[in-house]
């Protein structure tokens, strides 16, 4: 599909569909009028419901290390090299971006760039997924409306607005470098640390926004940036794959959050962790880690994917376990340019259409 921004997203499942800005911010608007009366107005009369955030919190698994002011030798020698996820408390502690990165801020730096946004991200799976453009700005405002309703209980968190879900950070924010000076680009291998920001992707949701359980589809390391707003992660070693029921490569279809034991019974079995990543902490996922993700609030957070020589020669020989050849040839660029000492930027134009890849 070509897009308003010249960006050619590729339907990686060959199903997204695109619908105009606004088709989309009708249908939100007529979901929200459609809520029964129950859900509007006063409360005061409805028996006590546990609040959503609660009833999700409550199933609580083992959770994953914290190390504040991790050095970056450590990050290798004590999690890259073992296979451990890590959060980095307050990692971009020295980046504007935390406090700069606002709404407002977005409104009148990029608010008329047209986005591409993920309608069907939910916790039946990524079977519906449509693709929706619009207007930022239009987009900011929609939020803002269904996270006054949602306190307000007037409206479902299934009737949440699309998730602004995976586009390349500079094609949001071109001029995202300036707000991430202080980045701790010393976290990536040599290879990526100049240019790491051209392989940043951007995320941008409202509260409820759900990524379903999945592997990264290259099967790369993945360092991920919260920048508002908190997320929990549900976190499985890729070695658990076989207790989650996976389809269409990457996608599993067990709901890692309130999982049912009758369709999923060998889940039962499988070794789960979690964390929750607030405002400037970074979280590092081990390459193919299985991850859920739910935004506890309106959030925005970046991550990059990224490989070792390692990861990406496993990353090409997982074309025997069925990855797709387009990733097979993704990763392919990443070992070429790693082994030949080409830097990253040289490699990039071969990568990009990766990074505007719909999954
Ligand atoms: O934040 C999300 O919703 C998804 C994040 C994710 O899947 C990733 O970083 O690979
Ligand atoms: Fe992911």
């Amino acid at each position: 599909m070509e897009n308003l921004m010249g960006l050619n997203s590729t339907a990686k499942d060959g199903e997204s569909v695109a619908i105009g800005t606004t088709a989309w911010v009708q249908e939100v608007g007529q979901r929200m009028e459609r809520l029964p009366r129950e859900t509007m107005g006063s409360t005061a009369d409805l028996p006590v419901v546990l609040p959503l955030e609660s009833a999700l919190l409550k199933k609580r698994y083992p959770v994953v290390a914290s190390r504040e002011n991790l050095s970056s030798t450590n990050f290798f020698s004590d999690f890259v090299v073992k296979n451990r996820p890590v959060v980095v408390p307050k990692a971009l502690k020295h980046c504007r971006a935390l406090s700069c990165w606002t709404d407002d801020y977005l409104r009148e730096v990029v608010g008329s760039r047209t986005v591409i946004l993920k309608q069907g991200l939910n916790e039946e799976g990524v079977t519906g997924l449509k693709t929706i453009t619009s207007q930022l700005s239009d987009y900011l405002d929609c939020m803002a409306l269904f996270e006054t309703r949602l306190q307000r209980n007037e409206v479902l968190a299934k009737d949440r607005p699309p998730y602004l879900h995976d586009l390349p950070l500079l094609s949001v924010l071109p001029d995202a470098a300036d707000d991430l000076d202080g980045f701790p680009s010393d976290y990536f291998p040599d290879w990526y640390r100049a240019d790491w920001l051209k392989f940043a992707q951007f995320f941008l949701g409202p509260s409820q926004s759900l990524t379903p359980l999945h592997f990264d589809c290259l099967l790369t390391h993945n360092l991920f940036f919260q920048v508002r707003g908190r997320k929990r992660f549900i976190l499985l070693h890729h070695d658990q794959l076989p207790f989650c029921y996976r389809y269409k490569w990457r996608w599993c279809e067990v709901d890692a959050e309130t999982p049912d034991f009758i369709r999923h019974p060998l889940y039962r079995d499988a070794q789960i962790q979690e964390c929750i990543v607030e405002p400037g902490d970074m979280l590092y996922m081990p390459s193919g880690m299985l991850h859920h993700v739910r935004s506890l609030d309106c959030s925005m957070s970046f991550n990059v994917d990224w490989h070792t020589r390692g990861s990406a020669i496993q990353g090409i020989l997982a074309l025997k376990r069925g990855m797709p050849l387009k990733n097979v040839y993704y990763n392919a660029v990443i070992a070429l340019g790693q082994c030949t000492g080409q830097p990253a930027r040289r490699v990039l134009p071969w990568y990009r259409s990766y990074l505007n890849y719909v999954s």
